[in-house]
């Protein structure tokens, strides 16, 4: 259907071409028709005349042998007149009257069989003398008198009758070679004008042909145009039609990722999209930690992907290029080193880049050739998608980067109060509805105005620093160490009872006590904390009452001589 609205529309070349040809098709197919028929009308014509003149020609043989017989005839009578008018037998009498008969017969028939009006006329009178010649015969013949002057009649008259027969023969002889001549040339005519009829046949035929050929060459390279263009159209169309899934799935792909408010969601939605392009490969998407050296596994399609969950950011060759980097088989020689076993032979490693910070790294490995194809079809959409997903990666990174930042202490990296409180709330709730134990650790470094003013106000950010440093690695995933004010910590231990966290507390006391902080030009140094436990509902039914318990325990460790771990008293309810 496009081949022909393109014949009609795009290409009036191959229109004119098609119309033109019928139209010499047409002209030359009449014009063939006309000239064969009026050929075969003049051939006829000249077969006919031909054949006329052949008769005439065999006419004029067949007067010329009845005209010798005649005179062989006459010249026979005149003998046997001879032999009779010296003998007198009777025998020849009767054979002259015979030939007689005979010639008279013949002459008769001959003045019939002739069609030359001249030739006839000169027959008529040659019959008339051979009448007379009869006449004057068979008088001599019946008179046995006769004379000298009768038999020289006779011989005149016979002389005559010859002289015309010859005459005759004379005539018939030369009108049988012009008739011969006539034929020939008939004859020759119709070769002549059988040769040019099949000469102008062959030219024209030729010619038609030629046309013909012409034609069916240039429909030949209008329908090779033709498809050439179908081509293009089609090429165009499914690259539209790519182009159309691409943006398709790139709109997709930025509604979900608009969905998303953590990194982590937006890594694993950014793998899911590449795969539905991709269905058959290999997809690994790496983030780089927050020291910027090495790459860790953020999401993957599947648990084949044979990438190491971590590797140094110089081990991939795209991270150390800066850009997207294609191995190919057979054509790449430098492997990147980020493989666990050997790498495959066709992968794609994509930086993922935001605001000319490198935020990862997408991977994508191949199975076969036709994978392979596949990857290199979709640069571009993988292009795109890596635009899009770098740009809410690296938005989604600068939320969580400042939500933590609101939540956290910026010396010590522990939570801050504000969060501590909030958490804290939401702790005490859940130990009410789960009945389960809740316990708060009020720790104080003991001393550390004087550690202060001691060895500076940058050493006592260091204490600060390394008690966090032991909180944060003393506690399980599910506690909550915060920065409560100053110099003053506080844990949150959810499901713990008083006993076990008096037990961590002191477990926590101790190593603080152990711990060797290296005081630049004043040598290792030691401090001391002092700690309160307060135990949900205990110690106190709000969150409130529980902190203001487990401060009470630290004033009463702090008043007991300090380095030392104090449980809250009961609170007698009402
Ligand atoms: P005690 O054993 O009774 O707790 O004695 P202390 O000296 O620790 O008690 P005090 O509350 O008098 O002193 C707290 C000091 O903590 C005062 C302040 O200079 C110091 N401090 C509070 N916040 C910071 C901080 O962020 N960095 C440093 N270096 N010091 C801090
Ligand atoms: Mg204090
Ligand atoms: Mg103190």
């Amino acid at each position: 259907m496009v081949g022909a609205l393109l014949t009609d529309t795009l290409n009036p070349a191959a229109k004119k071409i098609r119309n033109r040809s019928v139209l010499l098709l047409v002209v030359g197919a009449t014009g063939a028709v006309l000239f064969i028929c009026t050929a075969a009308v003049i051939f006829y014509r000249n077969t006919q005349r031909l054949l006329a003149s052949r008769v005439l020609e065999g006419h004029s043989q067949d007067v010329l042998s009845r005209l010798q017989t005649e005179s062989a005839r006459l010249e026979r009578m005149d003998y046997l007149t001879r032999i009779y008018l010296a003998e007198r037998n009777a025998d020849d009498k009767n054979t002259i009257q015979t030939t007689e008969g005979v010639l008279d017969s013949n002459l008769s028939d001959l003045e019939k069989l002739i069609w030359d009006t001249k030739q006839r006329d000169r027959a008529r009178f040659a019959r008339a003398c051979t009448d007379e010649l009869i006449r004057q015969v068979n008088a001599l013949v019946a008179n046995s008198q006769s004379g000298a002057i009768e038999r020289a009649a006779l011989t005149r008259k016979m002389l005559e009758c010859r002289d015309l027969v010859d005459r005759m023969e004379t005539e018939e002889q030369l009108l049988l070679k012009q008739r011969s001549i006539d034929a020939d040339q008939r004859a020759y005519r119709n070769l002549l004008t059988g040769g040019l009829f099949l000469l102008v046949s062959l030219f024209t035929v030729l010619s038609l042909f030629g046309f013909l050929l012409r034609d069916v060459w240039k429909h030949a390279k209008s329908e090779a145009q033709i498809f050439n263009t179908n081509e293009r159209l089609n090429g165009t169309i499914q690259e539209l039609k790519n182009q159309t899934a691409e943006l398709s799935l790139i709109t997709s792909m930025r509604q979900e990722l608009q969905l998303c408010t953590t990194p982590d969601e937006a890594h694993r939605t950014t793998v899911c999209y590449v795969a539905k392009a991709l269905p058959k490969a290999k997809i690994a998407l790496m983030k780089v930690d927050s020291a910027r050296k090495m790459m860790q596994i953020a999401a993957t399609s599947d648990d084949q992907t044979q990438i190491l969950d971590e590797f140094p950011v110089g081990a991939c060759c795209g991270l150390r290029a800066g850009r997207p980097r294609r191995h190919k088989a057979g054509e790449s020689e430098i492997e990147c080193r980020h493989f666990a076993g050997k790498p495959p032979e066709d992968y794609l490693c994509m930086p993922f880049v935001a605001h000319g910070e490198t935020l990862g790294l997408l991977y994508i490995g191949c199975q076969g050739t036709e994978d392979a194809e596949d990857l290199d079809l979709h640069h571009r959409l993988l292009e795109r998608a890596s635009d899009v997903a770098s740009v809410w990666i690296a938005s989604l990174n600068l939320r969580a980067q400042l939500e933590e930042q609101s939540i956290r202490d910026g010396l010590t990296n522990l939570y801050n109060r504000r969060f501590m409180e909030m958490a804290l709330d939401r702790e005490a709730l859940l130990a009410i509805r789960r009945k389960t134990d809740l316990s708060v650790l009020m720790m104080d470094i003991d001393h550390f105005k004087r550690f202060n003013d001691t060895f500076g106000h940058e050493a006592g950010d260091q204490v600060l620093r390394g008690v966090a440093e032991i909180l944060r690695h003393g506690v399980r995933a599910e506690d909550i160490a915060c920065r409560y004010g100053g110099e003053e910590l506080l844990l949150i231990l959810p499901g713990t009872g008083a006993e076990v966290a008096r037990e961590r507390a002191e477990e926590l006391r101790r190593r603080i006590s152990e711990m060797q902080l290296d005081i630049p030009g004043s040598g290792s140094k030691k401090v001391t904390v002092s700690i309160g436990v307060a135990t949900f509902p205990q110690a106190g039914q709000t969150a409130e009452d529980l902190v203001r318990s487990a401060d009470r325990a630290l004033y009463l460790a702090k008043n007991n001589g300090r380095d030392r771990v104090e449980k809250a008293e009961t609170m007698v309810a009402g």
